[in-house]
């Protein structure tokens, strides 16, 4: 029996980690969303709600309270690029709010799952198999939440004991909820265009690399890493995950194998290029398969495969 609050239910990661929660844990699953992006269809049928505002410490307590949480899922957080547009919103969602769930969790004994992501990697960092204990130097405000986030929930762990657990998140590829305002948006707006028979206007140049990874692996490993024996873990905040690599090209050769006639080409975003040129080509995980067992099951071609096929589903 599980009591799990999910902040940002509404969200890419959230509503479909919120269900899978739900298919396997028994007890309270609360969805916490913000007035404005509500829990709709079997997300809103299928459990609990409860507004949850991340920025108001109270909400959050009384929540926990009402449904005896045992496991808080932190997912609230503005993407790179609209974190580079509302740095002040960032900050104050990114680190004021992981305070308050921090704070909560240390008073009420919850474990609290955190997302980092390759973005708390910069321009000092080594770009292939980074590893995972190296050089954290962000520019991005996006960057900078998440390293101090990766520093903060491990000192609420070693200084008040409070089981704080996180990976880096690669870009997520999803057929369900759309991301908004990320880097990597592109890896999920190209399939998109893809199946509807439109050219797709690539925002990220030929050639940039960056870690990648499908849905259903990203929340397998939200949820193993919390089920994690403790005792094996020599990190926590935050593990290297990874399963895919590619540029705009291999992705575009993939989708073609599926849809031969798909056309790409490219209008780059100078915003979203150079936040991906200062993160990472690709990670080592070897951390994360030693200390919890991590395995992606997919790669990008039957990554490819399920998307066009979930997709078709839904717009033909
Ligand atoms: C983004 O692009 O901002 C995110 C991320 C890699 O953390 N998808």
């Amino acid at each position: 029996m599980k009591n799990v609050l999910i902040i940002g239910s509404t969200g890419q990661i959230g509503s479909e980690l919120t269900m899978k929660l739900r298919d396997i844990y028994n007890g309270n699953i609360v969805a916490g969303y913000i007035p404005g992006a509500e829990p709709k269809g079997v997300l809103k049928e299928s459990g609990p709600s409860a507004i949850v505002d991340i920025t108001n410490a109270q909400q959050i307590a009384e929540t926990v309270s009402e449904y005896n949480i045992d496991t808080i899922y932190n997912l609230a957080a503005l993407l790179s690029a609209v974190a580079e547009a509302k740095p002040q919103l960032a900050w104050k969602i990114g680190m004021g709010g992981l305070f308050n769930v921090l704070e909560v969790a240390r008073e009420k004994k919850c474990a609290v799952f955190t997302p980092s992501s390759i973005g708390a990697f910069g321009d000092k960092t080594p770009k292939d198999k980074t590893p995972q204990d190296t050089i954290r130097d962000p520019k991005t405000m996006y960057g900078v939440t998440k390293v101090s986030g990766e520093l903060l929930s491990d000192y609420y762990n070693i200084r008040f004991g409070v089981d704080t657990r996180s990976v880096r998140f690669p870009g997520l590829i999803s057929y369900v909820t759309p991301p908004g305002g990320g880097t990597t948006d592109y890896a999920v707006d190209i399939y998109y265009s893809a199946v509807k028979g439109e050219k797709f206007e690539c925002p990220i140049a030929a050639n940039t690399y960056m870690d990648m990874m499908y849905m259903p692996d990203a929340l397998r490993a939200a949820i193993e890493i919390m089920e994690a024996n403790p005792d094996k873990l020599v990190h926590r905040n935050s593990f290297n995950i990874a399963s895919m690599s590619f540029d705009p090209e291999i992705i575009c050769s993939s989708i073609k194998k599926y849809i031969p006639m798909f056309q790409m080409e490219y209008k780059v975003d100078p915003l979203r290029q150079a936040i991906a040129e200062s993160w990472p080509n690709s990670l080592d995980d070897t951390c994360a398969r030693e200390e919890w067992g991590w395995k992606p099951e997919f790669d990008l071609d039957s990554m490819t495969k399920d998307m066009i096929v979930k997709l078709r589903e839904r717009f033909n």
